[in-house]
Order: structure tokens, then sequence, then C-alpha cells
């Protein structure tokens, strides 16, 4: 628990109130002029990431009242308890230790007075064993052909982070064979990702924490259903094309599958920070388990310099101090995470989960209702795509949504002009953000003075851009590791359990109910409000179910 003051009575958060009230005037042009130097001094780098947070509306002074927030909030004996495995997740009563799963294999991480970083590793060896073999060909399915799909089934955090690397990594893959990822209890999703397979060189992952997920298991069941009919053989075919990822080994031997075809995790890791555990194991057939190492150890790069750098070096603490910034002082709501590589394509995607799950709740961890916004919306695309569609918004609509710009000096596919292209496109939208276009410059274009509004741009919205060298697998694990790391500095300040995600259970519930009305061959007696039952009355008779 917090022993700490309600946010909004702590000293530093009143300091930040009256310094707002100096500064939301100030436009980023004017920062500029009174500080030239402004672009450099407001740049920090670390382990290989150069973040540039000087288009952002602050200045020194806010920079101090945001530290001392940091400090008054004790996200530093926060970053210890996490790294240190104490039950942080205090709804669910479990450690966090996701990042134990990237620790060094020398590392000592205690949980209930066990060191787990030999199981970490005696799992990551396993999964390096298993990888191989599919990758060699060594491991042969049912028929004596070798794998060529991979099918992960899994949702949420058992589909996010895989499907997320991978497109990520891609580069690095194995393009011999094809990753498929399947997630939503929706057929589609099942049948349009099995079309033309040939179930004899298919391996099915089946990724749940749970093992119990109503969307994974229907999918995994229709999968295995497809491979028997497909291959025209028993039971004993299950093996050889099904492995599990999970840490319920009774509910995997259940389903049919061998448990020493199983890869197991513990209840430390949550689902949404769990692609460095065996839910990654896609991932690493993928890319194979070098390049799966190293992108731990590009995670563990990020650990450490959260866990050590000072505030005002600290990547991930200066971005969760700007987030909160204009969250709760500008009331903006988003944030847009912007790309600029089209690997990473699913990144904004993943953050979503990572941090509205995270940090959409709106009780403290005494369970007292907050008086202030917590999380933030997240959302993005790449650049340049984004440029041609909601970009618009973002310069000229009435909401202050910060940006987020990410971008790699080199790319993995130097094709003529198309990087300079690229980047430029990146430098010129934080410029345009910051900077805009006054109605005098529209005006001295000649523009006719009815236009003229409707050209201007009016500047001084806040954008931060991180620049590292190339999409490598080290690089992409420092990445997720930095928004890990900022969802839970926010969590710390907000004081909020960021670790659980009760918000998702009402809908399931609920849906289990639903579930024999739909199907009953004979009308069901329903008691739902008057909508839920008109919907679902309208729905069987749509089906010829009277
Ligand atoms: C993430 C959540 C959630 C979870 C899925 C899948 O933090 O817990 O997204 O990952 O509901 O759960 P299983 O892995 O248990 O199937």
């Amino acid at each position: 628990m917090n022993s700490v003051a309600p946010l909004t009575k702590r000293a530093s958060w009143r300091s930040l109130h009256d310094h707002f009230g100096k500064i939301q005037g100030q436009h980023l042009r004017e920062l500029f002029a009174q500080d030239p130097s402004r672009g450099r001094t407001l740049g920090v780098e670390a382990v290989g990431i150069y973040l540039d947070y000087s288009k952002n509306r602050i200045t020194q002074e806010t920079l101090k009242h945001l530290f001392a927030l940091a400090q008054e909030s004790g996200p530093r004996s926060a970053i210890e308890a996490m790294f240190r495995g104490d039950a942080i997740n205090i709804t669910e009563n479990r450690a966090v230790l996701h990042t134990a799963l990237r620790a060094s294999r020398d590392a000592n991480v205690q949980v209930g007075g066990k060191n787990v970083v030999p199981d970490v590793y005696e799992v990551l060896d396993r999964m390096g064993d298993f990888c191989n073999r599919v990758r060699s060909g060594a491991w042969k399915g049912h028929t004596g052909k070798p794998i060529v799909n991979v099918v992960n089934i899994g949702i949420g955090g058992s589909d996010l982070g895989p499907v997320m690397a991978y497109e990520a990594l891609k580069s690095y893959s194995d393009r011999s064979r094809k990753f498929i990822f399947v997630s939503n209890v929706d057929g589609t999703d099942f049948a349009e990702a099995v079309q033309g397979l040939d179930p004899a060189e298919t391996l099915f992952i089946v990724a749940s924490k749970t093992f119990t997920t109503q969307e994974t298991m229907t999918n995994a069941q229709t999968a295995r259903d497809w491979l028997l009919e497909g291959l025209g053989a028993g039971h004993e075919a299950v093996a050889k094309h099904f492995v599990a990822v999970s840490t319920n080994a009774s509910k995997v031997s259940e389903f049919g599958i061998d448990t020493a075809n199983m890869f197991g995790f513990w209840d430390w890791v949550g689902g949404r920070y769990s692609m460095d555990s065996a839910i990654g194991l896609s991932t690493m057939i993928a890319i194979g388990p070098e390049n799966f190492l190293e992108m731990l150890a590009g995670f563990r790069a990020m650990d450490e310099h959260f866990r050590n750098a000072p505030w005002e070096k600290n990547i991930p603490v200066l971005m969760a101090l700007l987030g909160i910034w204009y969250n709760n002082f500008f009331g903006s709501s988003s944030i847009a995470v912007l790309p600029y590589d089209q690997y990473l394509k699913r990144f904004p995607a993943y953050l979503q989960q990572l941090t509205m799950e995270s940090n959409g709740k709106r009780v403290t961890l005494e369970g007292n209702l907050v008086d202030y916004d917590t999380g933030a919306m997240y959302w993005g695309e790449p650049g340049t795509n984004g440029q041609h569609s909601f970009y618009q918004l973002i310069h000229q609509g009435t909401r202050l949504i910060p940006c987020d710009f990410i971008a790699f000096c080199n790319t993995l596919n130097p094709l003529g002009r198309h990087h300079d292209l690229l980047m430029a496109n990146v430098f010129a939208q934080s410029e345009a953000l910051a900077f805009g276009k006054t109605i005098q410059e529209v005006r001295s274009e000649g523009t006719a003075e009815w236009l003229a509004p409707h050209r201007e741009f009016d500047g001084n919205r806040p954008s931060n851009v991180l620049l590292l060298d190339r999409l490598t697998p080290p690089a992409l694990g420092k990445l997720v590791a930095l928004y890990e790391h900022i969802v839970f500095t926010q969590g710390v300040i907000w004081n909020l359990d960021s670790f659980d995600q009760w918000g998702v259970e009402l809908g399931k519930v609920l849906a289990q109910r639903i579930v024999p009305e739909l199907e009953s061959p004979a009308t069901p007696q329903l008691h739902h409000d008057s909508s839920t039952n008109a919907l679902i009355e309208r729905y069987r008779t749509a089906r010829h179910r009277g």
C-alpha cells in the first residue's frame, strides 16, 4: 500500500497546479525563442535510445515540479518492490516479475524463498531445444513431414505480444515457414487462418496461461478437429501437432496435449507482460533462440536503466511524467503512438492492451475513488499512413493529443530514397505540430482572407521523438520495456493496481449466461433487461430457433 498522501494533496501536485496556470498559455514558439539550445538540452540518450522531449510544453521549472512529484510518490521504493518480487498486484496477491523473465542467468530473484531464475532458464532452454528441432526439420508431424506452418492460438496477452513481435522482427524470421495467429472466437479467424494449409505440416501452439479462456479453448478444439479430420488420424496424432504454453498442467493434459510438450510459466507473469515467457514460443521459432535471447537482453538493458538512472536521465520516468502533465493538467485523454517503421505496425495495438488494461482503473490501491484522471487512451498507426488519415485532427482539431514518434536512423530495407523520405516526414510532423503556421504566414502567401483561418495551424501540439539506430531484437525489447515502465511509473503516481484486470470479467460472465439462451432448441425464459431480451429473441428468430 502507498503510504504517501493522496495524489491531489501532495505538495508537488499543488505546485504543478499553480505552475500550470502560468505556463498553459505559453507557446512552443516562445519557449524555443527564449532558449535556442532547448532542442539539445531537452534530450536524453540511454541504452541506444535518444529521446528528444524538447517539443513538450514544459520549462526547466515544470521538470523540477514533475521530478518532485516522482520523488514524493515513491516510485524508487515501488520499483525495488517490483524487482524484488513483493506481491504488488494486491487484488490478486501476486508478485509482478516480468523483469525476472529477462534477468541474467546468474541473477537471483526470490519468490516465496526460492530463486526463480533457474526455472526461467530451464524453460528457455527447453524452448530453444524445441525451436531448433522445428527449425531444422528434426521435429516431424504425424505423417513424417517437417513443420512448415506454425499457428499460435491465444488471445489478449497470449496473442498481442507474439503477433506484434513476429511482425516487428519479421526481417529476422525464418522465411521458409508461415506464422499465423488466431485469437478471435469468430470462426472466420480460424477458417481464414488455415486456408490452404496442409495439416500434416502444421503445428498449433495453444497459448493460454489459464487454459480455460473461452476463445482459445474453442479455437483449440476446432483446430484439433481440423487436424484429425485432415489427417484422417486418431488422437495419437495430436502429440506431434500440438504444444501448449500454460501454467495449468492438468487442463493441458485434459485437452489431450502431452505435458512433455508443455512450456510453463508462473502466476507472477501477467498476461500482457508475458511475451518474454514461453508465450513467446512462436516468436522464438520464427527468429531463433539466439535472437530471442538478444531481445531479452534489450528488455534487461531497459530494466537496468529504469532501475538505476536518476529521474532527469530516466527515459521511462520522463515519458511517464510528461504523460501525467498532459493527462492531468492539460486534460488530454489520449496519446498517439506513431512508429515510422512498417514492421511496428502492430505496436500501437500491443500498447493499447499494455497501457489501457493496466491503468484503466478508477479506484486507488486502498479502494477509494480517484479524484483525477488515470490511464490515457493509446492509439496509432505507422507513419506515413496516419498522415493521410487522422493527423488532420491532431494538427487542427480542438483536442490536444500528445504524440510519441518512433523512428530508426537505419532501415532494414534500404531501397533508393525511401528511408530519407520516411525520416523527413517524422521530423516534419513533429516540427509542424510544435510550431504550426501563423495566420500572418498564411496571409503573406496571398491566401484569401476567408480561407486563411482554414489554413492556419496553431501549433503548440507536443510530441516526443524516440530515435534508435535500427530495429533489431534488442531494440524491440528496449521499446517494449520502456512502455512497460512508463505504465508502471504512472500507476505508482496514480496509486493504482496496474496489474489486475477485473474490468474484463463482467462481460465474460454474462456471455457464459447468454450462450445457452442462444443455443437452446426450446424457447428460453429470458430475464435480462428489455433491450438484451429483444436482441436475443431477434437473433433466435433469424436463426430459426423459435
Ligand atoms: C492480460 C490479461 C488477458 C489475458 C487473456 C488470455 O494481462 O490477463 O489479456 O492474457 O485473457 O488469458 P489466458 O492466457 O489465460 O488464455
